[in-house]
């Protein structure tokens, strides 16, 4: 499994660098070799260990992208624990319906965010502590693991129950509140293995890492993607333009994944000059679809060809785009060794011929175990012959390639994020002065789509668009609140009552 492979890595190169940590204060570089991080994971178990971390239980990590993230997450799992990485962008009210969820036992937290967990901590009887984590030396996790020796948790065998859930990933729904996907450890192998034969992983590979590491993108995808090869990560804590083409090209990189912003933002801060990264093996995109004109305009400028793939939570990552074949305009290529994908009737389920648009479904051993504590709705995920539906509509052509044409779900893509219109409608809700509200994503050039809101106001009430705007963001991440709120008399109902979301978007998004 995964995790023996990267504690064989301690013992076979001990000394490789595994992870570089950038850090954007100091301008300092630390490394970290592979048996540094088997010592600093065996030391953060013997400390979840002292907390009363059990196998099963929920830890809740919602910290910024750093080592000390890195070592929990990966500690947790080999406690046999589930990790349950937060968006560390998540208000203290998202945070409050994650933890509540889960269960978690544990938190680990920035300081800014501390009295708002201590508020709520009535109402969260599983939460035993919520750990404080942060820059100031109080608060410093080489103080939190001092007390513990590595030799204190090297008895701990690692975990040999594949089907145990290691990872819980929080999902926007189509109905009702996020759920989270449980992943169980023989997903994340199985797809690394996957992923691993696909892409050519080597040990000489060296990621550059600017994804968060709170989704599967960038923490299962391309952290665990490069500990499984042994390589090494260059971990930048926040993506930045002009430092990313810098490193790109200094840096002896081979591999680098992101979004379409993230490429976009590269294309443009190349100005038009050709930097030149045909050095470098590989370079996807994913969690968002890869535009026509973005993937020539990269091309153009840094004279490489985007590999562009397609995952999901629920899944990891389902289809690839060859990385010695072709690397085709506007599809999401090739199942990945290991996996099924298949193309169905939306009302019968039945596999449709290829070149017509269907359901995308999916089988293998890299899908997810079902939705915690969601019976009804992990039934509802899946055929009665074990395929997952995925809500995206797509099209395979003769020679097996897959194209997407399109989502069957209220779902909004911004950035490589994704957003539940009813998350955001729930909280438009709560305002005095909304009547009712619909949200959709319009296309835009920088996020693929953003988030817009229709908001019918009560009779006589009055608000403005700035106020509102910064009501949302109090209770929903950055990303999720609206980009602009237009306000309507009514909202266009069909006969069944039900708001015409297309109609929406046709009049609203010019
Ligand atoms: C940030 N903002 C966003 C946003 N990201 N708004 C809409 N959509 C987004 N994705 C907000 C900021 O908080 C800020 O709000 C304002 O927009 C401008 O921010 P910025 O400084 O320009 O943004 P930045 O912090 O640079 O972030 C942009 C980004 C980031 C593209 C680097 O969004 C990102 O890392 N996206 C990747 C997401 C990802 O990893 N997805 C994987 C999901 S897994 P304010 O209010 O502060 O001004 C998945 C499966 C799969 O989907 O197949 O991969």
């Amino acid at each position: 499994m995964f995790l023996d492979r990267l504690s064989r890595h301690c013992l076979v190169v001990p000394n490789k660098t595994a992870i570089e940590l950038l850090d954007e204060y100091s301008a300092t570089e630390q490394r970290i070799s592979y048996s540094q991080l088997e010592s600093a994971v065996l030391q953060t178990m013997a400390m979840l260990r002292s907390k009363g971390v059990q196998p099963g239980d929920r830890v809740a990590i919602q910290l910024r992208k750093g080592l000390p993230f890195v070592y929990l997450h990966l500690a947790v799992m080999r406690l046999g624990a589930i990790s349950l990485p937060l968006n560390n962008g998540y208000s203290a009210h998202e945070l409050a319906y994650f933890l509540q969820d889960s269960g978690a036992r544990l938190l680990f937290a920035e300081p800014h965010m501390q009295s708002a967990v201590q508020s709520m901590v009535a109402e969260l009887p599983d939460l035993q502590e919520c750990i404080v984590v942060g820059e100031t030396p109080e608060h410093a996790f080489e103080r939190l693991l001092a007390p513990y020796s590595p030799a204190a948790a090297s008895h701990i065998a690692l975990p040999d129950n594949p089907h145990a859930t290691c990872l819980m990933i929080y999902t926007s729904g189509t109905t009702g509140r996020p759920k989270g996907a449980e992943l169980t450890h023989r997903n994340l192998t199985a797809n690394l293995e996957s992923l691993h034969e696909a892409w050519g992983w080597r040990s000489d590979d060296v990621l550059l890492h600017v994804l968060p590491l709170f989704h599967v993108h960038g923490l299962w995808v391309a952290l665990h993607g490069a500990l499984h090869a042994g390589a090494t990560t260059i971990l930048a804590p926040k993506f930045d333009p002009m430092q990313t083409l810098d490193l790109l090209v200094r840096r002896p990189c081979s591999v680098f994944m992101a979004v379409p912003t993230i490429h976009r933002r590269l294309v443009d801060a190349a100005h038009a000059e050709r930097y030149s990264l045909r050095h470098m093996r590989l370079i996807t995109s994913g969690s968002d679809r890869l535009p026509d004109d973005l993937f020539a305009q990269f091309e153009k400028t840094f004279g490489v060809r985007l590999l562009e793939r397609y995952g999901m939570s629920e899944a990891g990552m389902v289809l690839s785009n060859s990385l010695h074949g072709e690397r085709r305009v506007g599809s999401v290529g090739l199942p990945l060794p290991g996996v099924e994908v298949r193309i169905v009737d939306l009302e019968t389920e039945t596999p449709l011929p290829d070149n017509q648009v269907g359901e995308v479904q999916v089988r293998g051993a890299n899908v997810f175990k079902g939705y915690w504590r969601q019976p009804e709705k992990t039934a509802a995920a899946f055929t009665a012959d074990g395929w997952l539906r995925t809500g995206d509509l797509g099209m395979r052509e003769p020679d097996g390639y897959f194209t997407l044409k399109g989502r069957s779900k209220d779902l909004i893509i911004s950035g490589g994020y994704n957003v539940h219109p009813p998350e955001v409608e729930l909280a438009l809700a709560d305002h005095p002065a909304v009547e009712t509200s619909a949200v959709i994503g319009c296309p835009d050039a920088e996020w693929g789509e953003r988030v817009v809101a229709l908001v019918v106001l009560r009779a006589g009430a009055v608000a403005s668009e700035t106020e509102m705007i910064a009501f949302c963001r109090q209770r929903l991440a950055a990303y999720k609140t609206p980009k602009r709120i237009v306000f309507v008399d009514a909202l266009p109902r069909n006969a069944m009552g039900k708001v015409q979301k297309t109609e929406l978007r046709r009049l609203f998004c010019a």
